[in-house]
Parts: C-alpha cells; sequence; structure tokens
C-alpha cells in the first residue's frame, strides 16, 4: 500500500515539476518577446530624437542666416526699403514653412480652419453628431484641439487670423492632415493668407461657405458666384472643392450630404 502510495506521490511531484518548467519557459518566451519589443521601441525613440535635433539644428541654422541678413541689410529709410525688406522676410518665412516635417501621425485627421465665428465647432459638433467642442461668441477655441470620431479625428483650431498661428507646430499639423477644411461666412477674403500659404507649400484645401442659411434665398445665387469669381482673381492653386451649407442646420443644403460623402469616401 505504502508503496503504491509513493509511487503515486513520486509521479505527482514529477508532474508538478514538468507543468512548473512548462509555465516558467513559457514566461521566458514572454519575457523574452517583451524585452524585443521594448528594444525596439527604445530604439524608435532614439531615432525620433535623432531626427527632432537635426530638424531643430536646421531651423536654428536657418534662423541664424535670417538674423544675419537682417544685419546685413541697410538701413530702411524709405517706404520702397521696407516693402523690400517684407517680401524678404516673406520668401524666407515660406522656405522655412516647406522644410517643417509633418507632425507623426496615425489615421485620418481633418482640420477645421477659419477665423472666429465661422462656425468651426458647430461644424465639428455636427460631424460627430453630438455635442462636443464648445460653441460661442468670439474666441472659445485657444489652441488646436482633437476630436475623435469613429473613423477620423477632427481639429478645431483657434480662429485667430494673425501671425501666431503661422509658426512651426501649427504648420505641422496642418501638413499632417487628410483634409484642411476652411471655414467663411462673407468672402474668402477673410482667410486669404491661410490659403496663399497652403498654396505656396502645395497643400490642398476645402472651402466651406458656412452659414449659408442666413443668406436670403434670392441673394443664394449672386453669393455663390461671388465667391467663385474671388477664388479666380486671387488665383488659389490649391482648392480642391468648394461648399455652400449651414453647419448649424446640415439638412438645409445637400451640400452637407456631398460634404459628408467627400470625406468619408477615402476614409476607411
Ligand atoms: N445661422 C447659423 N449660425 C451658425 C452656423 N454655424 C455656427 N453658427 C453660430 O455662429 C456662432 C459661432 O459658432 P462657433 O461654432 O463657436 O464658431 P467658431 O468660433 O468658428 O468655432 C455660434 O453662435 C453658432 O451658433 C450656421 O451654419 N448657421
Ligand atoms: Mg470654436
Amino acid at each position: 500500500m505504502n508503496k503504491k502510495y509513493y509511487k503515486q506521490q513520486n509521479e505527482l511531484f514529477q508532474l508538478q515539476r514538468e507543468c512548473r518548467a512548462d509555465v516558467i519557459a513559457d514566461l521566458r518566451g514572454e519575457e523574452r518577446v517583451l524585452h524585443r519589443q521594448l528594444q525596439e521601441s527604445e530604439e524608435r525613440i532614439f531615432q525620433l530624437r535623432r531626427e527632432h535635433h537635426q530638424e531643430l539644428s536646421r531651423l536654428r541654422e536657418c534662423f541664424l542666416q535670417l538674423s544675419t541678413d537682417d544685419q546685413c541689410n541697410e538701413e530702411i529709410t524709405s517706404f520702397d526699403d521696407l516693402d523690400q525688406y517684407h517680401t524678404k522676410s516673406d520668401e524666407t518665412f515660406i522656405r522655412l514653412a516647406q522644410q517643417v516635417k509633418p507632425m507623426e501621425v496615425e489615421g485620418n485627421h481633418i482640420a477645421v480652419l477659419g477665423s472666429t465665428s465661422r462656425g468651426k465647432s458647430t461644424m465639428i459638433n455636427s460631424l460627430l453628431g453630438k455635442y462636443e467642442a464648445e460653441v460661442g461668441i468670439g474666441e472659445v477655441t485657444t489652441k488646436c484641439e482633437p476630436y475623435i470620431g469613429l473613423n477620423f479625428v477632427l481639429w478645431d483650431t483657434p480662429g485667430r487670423n494673425d501671425d501666431t498661428i503661422f509658426n512651426h507646430e501649427s504648420i505641422a499639423l496642418w501638413k499632417s492632415m487628410k483634409y484642411r477644411l476652411i471655414l467663411i461666412e462673407n468672402t474668402v477674403k477673410e482667410n486669404s493668407k491661410m490659403m496663399k500659404l497652403f498654396d505656396q507649400i502645395n497643400l490642398s484645401y476645402d472651402i466651406i461657405a458656412n452659414k449659408f442659411d442666413l443668406v436670403k434665398e434670392e441673394e443664394q445665387t449672386p453669393f455663390r458666384e461671388q465667391i467663385r469669381r474671388e477664388i479666380k482673381t486671387l488665383k488659389f492653386k490649391q482648392i480642391n472643392s468648394l461648399f455652400f451649407l449651414s453647419a448649424k442646420y446640415p439638412p438645409q443644403f445637400s451640400d452637407w450630404i456631398t460634404l459628408v460623402n467627400y470625406l468619408t469616401s477615402s476614409i476607411h
């Protein structure tokens, strides 16, 4: 009896040892995989840091070059001199903007751009189908803010149309977008500076004449013509499409559906 019992005990111990060895081998395997993944992530971070430093030094050099150019400038004593100075600094800005690398993002990103109160946040909420971006009077959005949709990320942007948004960070963000929607209300001139910049750095964009519900019915056709004429006269190059719609009351104009189809047709 005892002998049989000890034999069974032995077999049991043996089994336990084998099981433990299996579990340990599995854990070691997992540990090796995790270790490799960690190493890969560290290498990637290292690589990104190196690229970031290279980009910074390159921009620093451009900046130094720009300062030297400035110092070399002769004294500005006339409006002609001043014009020349502005042209030169505009050219340098475009050169720098061309060199900015897109931000690394995953998925489909859409920037909603335009001056304050053109309806950017309203548009984002209507596209998302829920109230997420704060709507209001005046400058409610002060920094670029992402809103996650089903297959896309919508970026609400500050409405300022001044130089504070024409910086390295904003340009990198705009470059990483799949679509750049520029909202206007009365004229494309509200945002012509941004459109010109996009033209110069080869970024396509779409123009959305929002709040079309506020345009009287008899004035809608002349208004459409006015906007088309402006686009032609100002010679914008990178415009893909033009929409006339109401972000607040989407069903009022068929361009809303056209826009949704346009945005979703290439988003999977
Ligand atoms: N009538 C009308 N009002 C709108 C439309 N889109 C936005 N608004 C209003 O315009 C104001 C500013 O909208 P908001 O989305 O905050 O503009 P943002 O500053 O560009 O983000 C709010 O009072 C909105 O209700 C629209 O299509 N039609
Ligand atoms: Mg807003």
